[in-house]
């Protein structure tokens, strides 16, 4: 392959003229930079942990750890109860149980998939919703629009921890005599109204995921304020047990082991140093890619506390001169492992594709966001000047876009490769 006369550098004003690794050239990081790489909190604390845990030989089933990180989620969210439980979507699942979800709910498309599986896995048809004019949450229009005999809920998602509209879908809910609750697994540490989530709707649910912004290496919670439910869902992850052989329920084992609960606890106690961190990598995105015609950079609302967990650009392809794809698979051969959150949209993914082969007609606006968004690496892997750097090499992508289509390999020009 020839080898292209292209910049790659962090300087703001000049981007200078090496070569792009997609054409050959070296790649700006030797190492992959990577979206959700865990952010870790003080290494010698969880290892004190973990010391403390093997020292009692209590690993997992409502061990002190889980317990004190229940109560200190429920403090910092200002919720009565928090279940922590192995993962977001077994927590999903179990709420939507815990519910009496059935028939249809009410979801968006634009998220990722375990949102739409945690319905369909329990035969519940999840009922694919536009997000809102200019924003990546549910348009609570649209929602009731969808609304039929056989609706029971919606599951408002707060993506990219910018939060849904909660008052406009409470209202909707109230009115039609749906539950309510919320996919809040980006947005712990987040408000709306000044309000935490974690308290709006029936329930919310966070992931500690080793991606997320904190982690617990895989982990879940559903936060409510519903004491009923909140003893449901503390049956149901723990097989329906009431006592050492009393079951009074269904149930699944949801639990979280004493490992993560100590992981997790790490994390919390690191929150504000990972917001700190996030903010600092997410001004330097937006000053490195201020100006850069058709790359707009995801904005958060200033007047609310964000985690700033997710760097989102959208690309428009006439006026960047590069589609995003063509952005992202340069950026990989740089080792700029941007990813395509979430493309293509669930109702684009199997089984939804299959059985609503036609959803795609009421998401045009979902449909116009999934080809055009990308994430870029930040959190704990990433150092400023790295931002810098990648923020360089985007620029000058888009600077000699005309260059580049011109060398893109002959499939692609013919439309066949996006
Ligand atoms: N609802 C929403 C809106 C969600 O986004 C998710 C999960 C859920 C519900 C369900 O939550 P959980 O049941 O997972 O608790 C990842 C995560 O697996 C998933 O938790 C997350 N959302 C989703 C957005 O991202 P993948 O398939 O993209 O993961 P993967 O392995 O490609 O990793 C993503 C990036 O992170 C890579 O570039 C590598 C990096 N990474 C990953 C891991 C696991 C690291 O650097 N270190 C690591 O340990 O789904």
């Amino acid at each position: 392959m020839r080898t292209a006369n292209l910049p790659q550098t962090s300087d703001r004003e000049a981007p200078g003229t090496p070569h792009l690794a997609y054409f050959g050239g070296e790649p700006a990081f030797a190492v992959p930079r990577h979206v959700g790489a865990p952010n870790l909190g003080d290494r010698a604390v969880l290892m004190r942990r973990i010391e403390g845990l093997l020292d009692r030989r209590w690993l997992t089933n409502r061990g002190p750890l889980v317990e004190e990180f229940e109560q200190r989620l429920a403090e910092r969210v200002g919720v009565r109860h928090v279940v922590v439980t192995c993962n977001a979507t077994t927590a999903l699942e179990i709420a939507v149980r815990a519910l009496d979800l059935r028939g249809e709910v009410i979801v968006p498309s634009f998220t990722f998939v375990a949102t739409a599986h945690a319905l369909q896995w329990q035969r519940i048809t999840p009922v694919f919703c536009d997000i809102e004019p200019g924003g990546y949450t549910l348009d609570p229009e649209r929602v009731e629009a969808l609304i039929t005999p056989r609706t029971t809920g919606i599951i408002g998602v707060h993506l990219f921890g910018r939060t849904a509209r909660v008052a406009e879908l409470q209202r909707v809910a109230d009115r039609r005599g749906l539950q309510l609750l919320f996919d809040a697994a980006h947005a712990f540490g987040c408000t709306r109204d000044g309000r935490s989530v974690g308290g709006f709707g029936r329930c919310e649910i966070f992931s500690f995921h080793a991606t997320k912004f904190l982690n617990a290496f895989e982990g879940g919670a559903v936060a409510t304020d519903d004491d009923d439910l909140a003893e449901r869902v503390r049956l149901m992850q723990n097989f329906g047990f009431a006592g050492e052989d009393r079951v009074i329920h269904v149930g699944v084992n949801g639990k979280m082991t004493e490992v993560s609960a100590a992981m997790g606890l790490t994390s919390l106690e690191a929150e504000a140093g990972i917001v700190a961190v996030n903010r600092i990598h997410y001004d330097a995105y937006r000053r490195e890619l201020r100006g850069v015609p058709g790359l707009s950079l995801m904005r958060y609302d200033e007047r609310e506390r964000n985690n700033y967990q997710y760097v989102v650009v959208e690309v428009d392809r006439d006026e960047a001169g590069l589609s995003r794809d063509q952005l992202v698979a340069l950026l990989r051969a740089e080792n700029v492992l941007a990813r395509r959150y979430f493309h293509p949209g669930c109702h684009r993914m199997e089984p939804y594709r299959s059985l609503f082969p036609h959803a795609g007609l009421l998401l045009p606006r979902t449909e116009h966001v999934t080809d055009r968004v990308l994430a870029l690496p930040t959190g704990g892997g990433v150092e400023p000047a790295d931002v810098a750097r990648i923020g360089g090499l985007m620029r000058g992508m888009v600077a000699h876009a005309a260059e580049i289509r011109d060398r893109w390999p002959h499939a692609v020009r013919r439309g066949e490769v996006t």
